[in-house]
């Protein structure tokens, strides 16, 4: 096993992937504000390089950063001076990525049918693409394929509808994979096309959700991003579009949007993972989906799928305010949750962004919820910090099944509740 590892490796030298050799993931404990703020010292502190999987925030929740090699050292310094608390998330990054493309490796081949197709295995850009195909070939009284746009990279951004007939009606929007190195997203995404075929004339609620209802669905919400976490960077959060007058790539596509642009909780640097952008709109990525909203004009229910933390969240991120219909979404959410957890126990928690995760501005749920669509939501699938982004396989399948449950309890609740 271990000689397979290296051998995998040397394969990614030679196709100079970025290697994440001697790379730690750290959970940080800090117990008041004062921790919080040594934590953000570091944050600031760029020549670390240090990758932010869960931001500093409030001091209940812990703080999960990966650290380079060259930095272990200094960073657990500072903290163990600091009396702060941590412990190492992930020992070894690299193996866990080795582990992830070894399988990955194993279950390689394009999709014949959609009966053959590995859902409990990550895949490839172009599997995932070569699936949709599939699937509107095989149900195309279900589904099809639209092209809403480009990438910046000049890839096409693949959205399938689903739909029963009807002229222009009322919609539900899943988005899944808009930040790349999530891929527990996208093949959930993947699950969800599946399971609603599947579903369509057995299950009585879906099937009166699609009776009414279009459903649209982005599996590779970020193309650009995860082309190249597949082939250079696991870890690629962004778009990959250039910043004038830097040398960084890309922007968060979740800080792009036109709703509180540029406030508290995005970056100004283009170097940042949170990196908001020129302009609101200025990611193709972006601006496809705000076209497509606007000129659909019918979106009743619109839910973005991160991944991880365990959460389900509702507007606003941007600020306090809460939003108008406040108590409804979290009364929604809550029910969505507990629909959740009966199939595995899996634990989630819910509530606006800001008190859910933390402040940040120009997300995309504050703008869908500002251009009047109500049931605007947010998840963040699992884990909670064990693996982070590097979910094992094993745990697709029974993620997108658990958060199936919560979907649905949803886009029913949109049914049953016209306006
Ligand atoms: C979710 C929705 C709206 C604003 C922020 C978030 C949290 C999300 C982010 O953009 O910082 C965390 C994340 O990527 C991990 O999925
Ligand atoms: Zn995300």
């Amino acid at each position: 096993m271990k000689g397979l590892y290296v051998f995998a490796s040397l394969l990614a030298v030679a196709f100079s992937t970025e290697t994440f050799v001697g790379q730690q993931v750290l959970r940080i404990f800090a117990e008041d504000d004062f921790q919080v703020e040594k934590v953000k010292e570091l944050e600031a502190f760029d020549d670390l390089q240090l990758d932010f999987w869960r931001a500093p925030t409030h001091p209940e929740t812990p703080i999960d950063v990966r650290v380079p090699f060259p930095s272990l050292q200094g960073v657990k310094v500072f903290l163990e001076s600091n009396s702060i608390r941590y412990n190492i998330m992930i020992q070894d990054l690299q193996s866990l990525i080795d582990e992830e493309k070894l399988h990955m490796t194993r279950q390689r081949f394009m999709p014949r049918s959609i009966e053959s197709f590995n859902y409990g295995a990550y895949h490839t850009p172009d599997e995932i693409n070569a699936f949709m195909d599939v699937l509107v070939s095989e149900r195309s009284f279900l589904v099809s394929k639209i092209v809403i746009g480009r990438s910046y990279e000049n890839r096409p951004i693949n959205v399938l509808k689903f739909s029963t007939g009807g002229t222009k009606r009322p919609a539900i929007w899943i988005d899944t994979g808009i930040h790349s190195r999530e891929w527990v997203t996208q093949a959930s995404g993947v699950w969800f096309a599946k399971k609603i075929v599947d579903s369509y004339g057995k299950d009585p609620s879906l099937t009166s959700i699609l009776d009414n209802f279009d459903i649209f669905l982005e599996i590779i919400t970020n193309p650009d991003g995860f082309a190249y976490t597949h082939s250079k960077n696991r870890m690629w959060r962004k778009t990959r579009s250039p910043n004038s007058g830097s040398s960084c790539i890309g922007v968060d596509p979740n800080r792009n949007w036109d709703a509180g642009f540029g406030g508290a909780g995005s970056s100004g640097n283009p170097c940042t993972d949170t990196y908001r952008g020129a302009y609101p709109n200025s990611e193709s990525e972006v601006k496809s989906i705000v076209d497509f909203v606007q000129s659909h004009g019918n979106i009743k229910a619109f839910i973005s799928i991160h991944s991880y933390s365990q959460l389900l969240l509702y507007p606003y991120g941007y600020t306090k305010q809460p939003a108008a219909d406040h108590e409804e979404l979290d009364a929604v959410a809550k029910k969505a949750v507990a629909a959740l957890a009966s199939l595995y126990g899996t634990k989630y928690t819910y509530g606006s962004i800001i008190n859910g995760i933390y402040q940040a501005s120009g997300g995309t749920i504050d703008w869908t919820y500002n251009q009047g669509i109500k049931y605007s939501y947010t998840f963040e699938l699992r884990d909670k910090g064990t693996s982070g982004f590097l979910l094992p396989a094993k745990q697709i399948i029974p993620t997108a099944e658990e958060t199936w449950l919560g979907l649905m309890v949803i886009m029913e609740h949109t049914r049953d509740h016209p306006y």
